[in-house]
């Protein structure tokens, strides 16, 4: 089995603690028990819509910082968030270029850190690196545990459950480099929802942006909350109880943008906190009280199932 750090962002810890908790419990003896350690010395990832598209030297310190904090342990980091993969991911692509290693490491060295990568053998005298491996949270779920196992740990499935998927831009782009399964054609989050006993429902354009990323909802928030509008237009009409995704800023983008052009709107939550309650956790951890729209009613559908 694999050993892992968390790494959980920036969004998950201060918006949705709720999420927090679920990856926690479903990844702890509650659930299914994996070897996942801390590391308290993570900082922002830095994330890619605003560090790695204004300022790349920035970017990739910050990042090569982060990854350092795996090297020791030799553990892959743990990603629950689109974002944070992406950038981390990334990041370890660039260091693989000795100048931008070298540059980063001339800067590192002040706070006594270096970039190397994890040692994997020797070649007489030489020893050979690997990039730190970033993992995303679905990937590490359907393929390292697998998905007859998520299947055979549900105590409760979500019977009757209708759940729009949500992959989000940087699980699925850039398509060369993502390297988790095929862009064109994602299978691991609703074959995930699916295992939770719930139905994945097909809908229009679900590829599309969540209307979030890229620095527009700091920057355009009503082209944001338009775009945002459009898939929960489409989602709707596939009459789907809840959104489901594995990235954070994607749940912010639904959670909050809804109330711009609707009353009620459509629950939204992380992939981690579906996954906790069809395993039967107590719905009062998971925070749905920090969400914008009301997860009550959905809750109570649940229960009735
Ligand atoms: S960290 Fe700072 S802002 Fe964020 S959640 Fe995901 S992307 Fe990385
Ligand atoms: S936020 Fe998360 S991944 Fe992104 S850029 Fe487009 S979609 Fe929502
Ligand atoms: C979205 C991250 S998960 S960013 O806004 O594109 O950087």
């Amino acid at each position: 089995m694999n050993s892992y750090l968390y790494f959980f962002g920036c969004v998950i810890p201060n918006r949705y603690p709720g999420v927090e908790y679920a990856v926690r419990w479903v990844t702890g003896k509650n659930g299914f028990d994996m070897d996942v350690k801390e590391c308290d010395e993570f900082s922002c990832c830095p994330v890619p819509g605003i560090f790695y598209s204004t300022d790349k030297d920035t970017w990739l310190l910050l990042a090569a910082r982060n990854l350092v904090l795996a090297q020791p342990d030799r553990r892959d980091i743990l990603t629950v968030c689109n974002g944070c993969f992406a950038s981390l991911l990334k990041a370890t692509e660039y260091l693989q270029e000795p100048k931008n290693m070298g540059k980063v490491n001339r800067i590192l060295a002040q706070v006594g850190k270096k970039y190397t990568g994890i040692p994997v053998r020797s070649e007489g005298r030489r020893r050979i690196f690997e990039p730190v491996k970033v993992r995303h949270y679905i990937e590490v779920m359907a393929n390292d545990l697998g998905i007859d196992e998520i299947a055979k740990r549900t105590k409760h499935p979500l019977k009757n459950l209708r759940v729009a998927v949500h992959y989000g831009c940087h699980y699925l782009r850039p398509t060369e480099r993502t390297q988790i399964e095929d862009p064109n054609d994602p299978v691991l989050l609703d074959k995930i929802v699916e295992a939770c006993g719930a139905v994945s429902v097909d809908y229009e354009d679900k590829h599309d942006c969540c209307g979030a990323g890229g620095g527009v909802r700091s920057h355009v928030v009503d082209l944001a909350n338009s775009l945002t509008q459009d898939k929960c237009r489409n989602i709707s009409a596939a009459e789907a109880d809840c959104i489901v995704t594995g990235c954070p800023f994607c749940l912010l983008q639904f959670d909050n943008a809804q109330r711009s052009f609707a009353k009620d709107g459509i629950p939204v939550m992380h992939v981690s906190q579906l996954q906790a309650l069809a395993m039967g956790i107590d719905p009062i951890s998971l925070g749905f009280d920090t969400h914008h729209v009301s997860a009550h009613s959905l809750l109570r559908k649940i229960r009735g199932s």
